[in-house]
This record gives structure tokens, sequence and C-alpha cells, in this order.
């Protein structure tokens, strides 16, 4: 299998962003994938924040089964973690401006002692696509910070002000290196990688497996799917959706790009692919 690794340019240089950006933050929000909250966890920024508070925001809780609420009490008994769906809901903006109010008390009372009125400064990390500019937009309520339904969009830093928050919106980082690749193959399933650098073939075989394993429902009400090795359920895909090329045989690129785009719409069920172990893997209980 290909080795999945993405740490382009603009990614080293959005890491040193932060790092100078850093000191002028006084808090985090690490926005992660509540459908993956493991794998979409780059543990490198976690160095970079060092003793900031933080709050890890399980997002698209929409997309995500119980799972994601066990995790998120687990994160939740030795830090600071909520669930949220920042595209939907309209206590949404109630739900992160509480959650994030808590992580910074103490820091409005050390500017409120100085005479200060400076709003506190967060920066909104984590890797590409988890929704970190849906969360400003829902924050500030309105389309200040870009967003798109593939990785890579945010590609500078930008602060955007909202009520006495001031937020730092930034391009998502990926760890230089993945050390665990069942995490890594998560993320890409989820659009957290640029498809472009990936064996979308391998990568459509492996998530077929990983769901017959773990949420069969889903790929046997949307596919007709009855089991079997993961070709042969690619093919029930292409059967069902009727993907065929001239002469017949089956279409599986376009197979596979359909399981991908049905996984990240949601058509396959609610679902949570990491578990408690996963957690501890990339340090976060
Ligand atoms: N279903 C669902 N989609 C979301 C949610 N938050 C963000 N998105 C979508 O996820 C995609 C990436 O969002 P974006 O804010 O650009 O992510 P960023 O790369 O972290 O800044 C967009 O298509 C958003 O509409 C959510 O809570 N639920
Ligand atoms: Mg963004």
């Amino acid at each position: 299998m290909k080795i999945i690794q993405w740490y382009p340019g603009h990614m080293a240089k959005a890491m040193r962003l932060m790092e100078e950006n850093l000191k002028l933050c006084d808090a985090v929000v690490f926005v992660l994938d509540a459908r993956a909250p493991a794998s979409s966890y780059n543990p490198d920024l976690s160095a970079l924040v060092k003793g900031k508070p933080a709050l890890y925001l399980f997002n698209k809780s929409d997309l995500a089964d119980g799972k994601a609420e066990e995790l998120c009490a687990l994160v939740r008994k030795s830090g600071k973690a909520a669930l949220c769906a920042c595209a939907s809901g309209r206590n949404t903006p109630r739900l992160l401006q509480t959650a994030m109010e808590a992580l910074c008390e103490e820091k409005r009372e050390k500017l409120a002692g100085k005479g200060s009125a400076r709003p506190v400064r967060f920066l909104i990390a984590g890797v590409p696509n988890t929704g970190k500019s849906t969360l400003i937009n829902a924050l500030s309520g309105g389309k200040r910070a870009q967003v798109g339904d593939k990785a890579g969009v945010t590609k500078t830093k930008q602060w955007v002000r909202c009520g006495g928050f001031e937020l730092m919106d930034t391009p998502g980082t990926m760890p230089p290196s993945f050390s665990d690749q069942s995490l890594a193959r998560r993320l890409a399933y989820l659009g957290c990688i640029n498809d472009e650098i990936l064996a979308l073939d391998e990568i459509a075989l492996a998530l077929l497996s990983e769901l017959w394993e773990k949420y069969p429902q889903g790929l046997q009400e949307r596919y007709g799917i009855e089991g079997g090795e993961p070709l042969e359920m690619l093919e029930s895909v292409c059967k069902k959706r009727r993907f065929l090329l001239r002469g017949g045989e089956y279409d599986y690129e376009r197979g596979e790009r359909a399981v991908l785009d049905d996984l990240r719409k949601g058509k396959l069920g609610k679902i949570c692919l990491d578990c408690a172990e996963d957690l501890e893997r990339v340090g976060l209980v």
C-alpha cells in the first residue's frame, strides 16, 4: 500500500506562522472531526501550543454516532472537550461561546485586573477540512472566513474579531509524517488529505473493508453489499449504481469516488472510526 504522507511547503510555512503568532494567543481550540477525533488530531500542534488552555472540539457531530460522544467524554476527564456541529444548529454559536469563555476565564480576569479591554485571542488549529473556518463564521455570524469542502482552502492566517474574542484562522496542518498509517487512512477517507496525492483505489478498498467491519448496515442499505473481499464489494457498488464502461466492464474508478463521496456526505450513516486506544496512541487521553 502506498504510504500516506502530505506535508507540502505551505504546511511547513503554516507551522512557522503559528509558532510566530502563538505568543499573541491566549488559548487554543483544536478542531477535530468527530468521525475520527484521534486521527484528526495533530500531536505536533500540541507541542507547539504547550501550556496554553485548550479546548478539543469534536466538530461535525451531525455525521458521527454515539461512539464520538463516548470518546469526547474520555477526553473531558483530563481536559476541556465538546461535541458540536458548526455548520448546523441554531444553538451552535451559544455552545461555542460558552465553551470558549470557560477556557479563558482566568485570562479575562487578569486582563481586567490590568485595566485592559482587549479581546481574548484564540488560535483555531487543526488538520485541513475539520471546520475551522466554519467555526469562525458561526461565531462571527457571517461569512468572514473562506470555507471549502476539500483540504487546503485556507492558505494564510487571518484574524477575525467577534464579540469579546479575536480568532486566528489558520491553514490546516498535518504532521510531517504519520506514526500510524491506519489513522492516516481515516483522514484520507474523510477528505482531510488532498485526494490528488492519494492512491484512491487503495483508499476506497481499505474504506470498504473497515466499514464492513464496523458499520456494515450503511453498505448493505445503500449498495446491497453482502460482504466478501473489498474488490467484490466495490463491484457491488458499481453494479448497484450502474457504473459500467463500454463493453460492460465495471468502472472501478467511479465506484471508488462514489464510496468516498457518500462517506464524506454521511450517506453511509453516522459513524466514528476511532476508538479509545487511538486517543491514547495520539496522546489525547
Ligand atoms: N456536516 C457538517 N459539515 C461541516 C461542519 N462544519 C464544517 N463542515 C463542512 O466541512 C467542510 C470544511 O469546512 P472548513 O470550515 O472550510 O474547514 P477548514 O479547512 O478546517 O477551515 C465544508 O464543506 C463545511 O461546510 C459540520 O459541523 N457538519
Ligand atoms: Mg479553513
